[in-house]
């Protein structure tokens, strides 16, 4: 079991500043909170925001129900609440996190700085030196406040000009020439993707949403949408100074708006010290789970789109905003469903699922998929996708949504409904 209480509240040193930002238990991230599989989670949340949160478990597969990973919580200012979350004896070891999850509230909330990591310990030891790089970003102004954002910033979705890893801006990452590091990334940004490249290295990546690969695979680039992770190797042989970039991405164009783009940006600095080593040795393999195979029970279509409203432009899901008491998709329990995503939109939106992962069968890139179950996907502008997921347990309501948090809270969210 862990138990751990988490007080939400302003006043975080930032970029090695003190700031009106906000953090939970006094920092930005909050504390890394590590489980395992089969413990429970009790996590007391005080919140000090003065404005109603919650808390999402972003990835975990567990019951949406109650107290558990319930994003119709709503926690008043000033208030506690207590979470039990039961993790399964048989989820899968690796890198999760945790935000709050308030409709209407997401965005100003994770780029006020709230967000941690939460891992799932087990699986293989991969690396002698393992690092949590939860990236974020926000704008302060000058008295250390976080800058309010336009309504057309929220349309394209927010990008903090300050971008930093763990809380700090441009931080050194020290490192031995032929010993490996274990990145665990998190893109805990509102809207910004992530487009990672090394100077000098390639990427190995080992698993992607906590989920592992079937074996290590070298990249020259990691991509990672809003909420997504990635678990890197990383093996430096020669002592130097390389950047961690993030490189400018192409989120597609808003009518009217023009084109929307996330700024290249350096992230920090992998230090490494010598004499030159050769790299260490990779596993062959790894312990990647199982891929649902069905017998697929139903399917269904659901279409993203983007409008032109009578003040502001429109986020919608099957041409509606979200209403929190209305079940959009109905579920039986234990069954497994292939869905396609289309996005009518000339923006990409990355696609989120609660609770239950998804399988990329395919998109409209063409590019082979990653082959691992992940929770944010990518619907290409004018494009989609098609995802196998396995509601074989946890009955219950969740949502589903767009994970650029400006256009989720202003409606491009959606329920499904779990039922035995
Ligand atoms: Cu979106």
């Amino acid at each position: 079991m862990l138990q751990v209480q988490l007080t939400a509240a302003p006043g975080v040193r930032l970029a090695g500043r003190d700031t009106a930002a906000w953090g939970f238990n006094g920092t930005s991230p909050g504390p890394t909170l590590r489980v395992r599989p089969g413990d429970l989670l009790r996590i007391r949340l005080f919140n000090q925001v003065g404005q109603a949160t919650n808390l999402h478990t972003h990835g975990l597969h567990v019951s949406p129900q109650g107290n558990s990973d319930n994003p119709f919580l709503r926690i008043e200012p000033g208030t506690s609440f207590d979470y039990e979350i039961r993790v399964p004896d048989d989820h899968p070891a690796g890198t999760f996190w945790y935000h709050p999850h308030h409709h209407g509230t997401v965005a100003d909330q994770i780029f006020a700085g709230l967000a941690g990591a939460l891992l799932v310990d087990g699986g293989p030891a991969l690396a002698p030196r393992e690092r949590v790089l939860l990236v974020t970003d926000t704008t302060l102004d000058t008295a250390g406040r976080v800058a309010s954002v336009s309504a057309m910033a929220k349309m394209m979705g927010r990008e903090g000009t300050l971008v930093l890893v763990d809380g700090q801006h441009q931080p050194v990452i020290a490192a031995a020439a032929g010993a490996a590091q274990r990145w665990r990334v998190i893109n805990a940004c509102t809207s910004r993707v992530l487009a990672l490249r090394l100077e000098g290295h390639q990427l190995t990546q080992v698993a992607f949403d906590g989920w592992f690969l079937p074996a290590p695979t070298a990249r020259d680039l990691v991509v990672l949408a809003p909420g997504n992770r990635a678990d890197l190797l990383i093996r430096p042989t020669a002592p130097g100074r390389y950047a961690l970039v993030s490189e400018a991405y192409d989120r597609g164009s808003i009518m009217g708006g023009g084109s929307v783009t996330s700024s290249q940006v350096v992230l920090g600095t992998l230090d490494v010290a010598g004499p030159a080593a050769a790299a260490p040795a990779l596993p062959a393999t790894l312990p990647a789970p199982p891929i649902p195979v069905g017998p697929i029970v139903r399917e269904r279509q659901l279409t993203f789109g983007m409008g032109r409203g009578s003040e502001m432009m429109s986020f919608t899901i099957d041409g509606r905003t979200y209403s929190p008491t209305r079940d959009d998709q109905t579920v039986q329990l234990g069954t497994t469903e292939d869905w396609t995503v289309i996005n009518t939109s000339p923006m990409i939106h990355p696609f989120h699922l609660h609770v239950w992962p998804m399988h990329l069968l395919g998109d409209s890139t063409g590019e082979p998929p990653i082959g691992v179950q992940q929770d944010v996907v990518f619907v290409p502008a004018r494009g989609w996708v098609r995802l196998r997921i396995a509601f074989t347990d946890y009955p219950g309501r969740s949502v589903y949504h767009c994970h650029v948090l400006d256009h989720e809270d202003v409606g491009m969210m959606a329920t499904a409904h779990v039922q035995r």
